[in-house]
């Protein structure tokens, strides 16, 4: 099986979030998030779906671990919710809060499980938000606060640390598309809120650093490497300008080049920079030595800019068939892009160490959760995208671990639960947890893979 091809100083995990699986929205003292509240505003997720109860993992959380145990999982991720830590954002902290997750990380160590933790993924203190949210720079000072409690808390323990997960999907999908909460269109707004989202990555570093000493400590970012449908120069144009907007924008400031000054002058063009966002010393701030990078990666996009009929240009780049496409409008299954993405995080930025800690592939909620879910299209999925992660291995690249997204079925934001990415189903109504055909193929490759190394431990 492909696993048994990497190496064996690797961690081979499934990832979640915390809004995502948990439910209890309420529970313990919890407050308000963003999510919590974007989810009763009319038409905003499909079919009415919260995440209030979800997997309700907070009360599943020592079964969820046995069934990660029987999977041969050697390193979960999940997320923090901030509300639950810090119910107003700062201030008053809720100790049972933090015990869910002192709980969560024992029960995974003692199962020889390696807690990879992930500080914001997405479900803001709703108190912030009333405040201005990430457009505000006081949110990524609350943000170095809610750090500071958390890593006191749990620092002797965890030692894999993400600050934030995708700025990108949080500030512009939140703050300029109105699809996530906050649910605003506000340009000016969402490129604020991405400076404060890295400012307070670039705070929360050292402080991680300091409260869990020889803890690693990195940012995760989206990644749908952009390609030309045509040999147009404007279809060129478009994908640069993709690149500049999703990636470039995170990756250029983290790695000390400041932001993209061609973005930079289209922003301005389009009148919505912000004049005083910038204040001195935020840039190094945000260039703070990362140990390593999270890539989420699942498709890539093709640019097409508006091309005049009369150029009647040949098309050079089409979709994949259908039966290679994520359900839910995921885009096209595409392997490679994941080895050119890896590549290029490497070779343009000298990434020190990465770990793809998203990868997988969407079903349309349409499958039965019965004895055996035949999810064949996930194990393909996944196999091809391993294969092109082991290439990249070969050409040097330092990748030092995968994630499959997901653990189980979860609340797909917008998409409510139409969309199911688990490799293990959950059926809602009884919370039961049922393993897919991948999940016992994933479980499969990895105990090859401890058998091949001779790794001690799990299975
Ligand atoms: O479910 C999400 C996750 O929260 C962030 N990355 C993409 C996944 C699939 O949409």
């Amino acid at each position: 099986m492909i696993h048994s091809d990497f190496p064996k100083e690797f961690w081979w995990g499934a990832a979640t979030s915390a809004y995502q699986i948990e439910g209890a929205w309420d529970a313990d003292g919890k407050g308000e998030s963003i999510w919590d509240r974007f989810c009763h505003l009319p038409g905003k997720v499909l079919n009415g779906d919260t995440g209030q109860i979800s997997c309700d993992h907070y009360h599943h959380w020592q079964a969820d671990i046995a069934l990660m145990k029987s999977l041969n999982l050697q390193a979960y991720r999940f997320s923090i919710a901030w509300p639950r830590i810090l119910p107003a954002g700062r201030g008053n902290v809720n100790s049972t809060g933090l015990d869910f997750y002192s709980r969560l990380v024992d029960g995974l160590l003692d199962a020889g499980i390696q807690p990879f933790v992930t500080l914001y993924h997405w479900d803001l203190p709703q108190a912030l938000q009333d405040e201005g949210g990430w457009a505000e720079r006081s949110t990524a000072e609350a943000f170095a606060e809610y750090t500071d409690v958390v890593t006191r808390h749990l620092g002797d323990r965890v030692k894999y640390w993400m600050t934030h997960n995708e700025p990108w999907v949080a500030a512009f999908m939140g703050y300029q598309m109105g699809v996530h909460a906050p649910g605003l269109q506000d340009w000016n707004a969402a490129i604020r809120a991405a400076h404060h989202l890295l400012l307070s990555h670039g705070w929360a570093v050292p402080i991680i650093h300091a409260n869990s000493p020889g803890a690693e400590a990195g940012i995760v970012l989206n990644y749908s490497p952009g390609e030309p449908a045509s040999p147009s120069g404007a279809d060129y144009q478009a994908v640069r300008r993709h690149d500049g907007y999703q990636h470039r924008w995170f990756l250029d400031p983290l790695f000390g080049r400041h932001y993209p000054a061609d973005m930079v002058a289209e922003f301005q063009s389009m009148g919505v920079m912000p004049t005083d966002m910038i204040h001195s010393g935020d840039m190094e701030s945000i260039a703070a030595h990362s140990d390593f990078l999270g890539v989420n990666y699942y498709t890539r996009t093709i640019l097409r800019a508006s091309i005049p009929e009369s150029e009647n240009l040949p098309r050079t780049n089409f979709y994949a068939p259908k039966d290679e496409w994520a359900a839910g409008g995921w885009g096209d299954i595409y392997p490679v892009g994941l080895y050119n993405m890896l590549c290029r995080l490497h070779f343009d930025y000298q990434v020190p160490k990465l770990y793809v800690v998203e990868n997988g592939v969407s079903t349309d909620g349409g499958e039965p959760v019965e004895k055996q879910i035949r999810d064949t299209c996930r194990i393909s999925y996944l196999e091809r995208h391993l294969e092109q992660a082991q290439r990249a291995i070969q050409a040097g690249i330092p990748l030092a671990g995968f994630f499959a997204w997901s653990l189980m079925d979860n609340f797909e934001w917008a998409m409510g639960y139409s969309l199911h990415f688990g490799m293990v189903g959950v059926d809602y109504a009884t919370g039961k947890r049922i393993p897919k055909d991948s999940a016992f193929w994933y479980r499969d490759g990895i105990a090859a893979w401890i058998h091949a190394h001779a790794v001690s431990g799990i299975a």
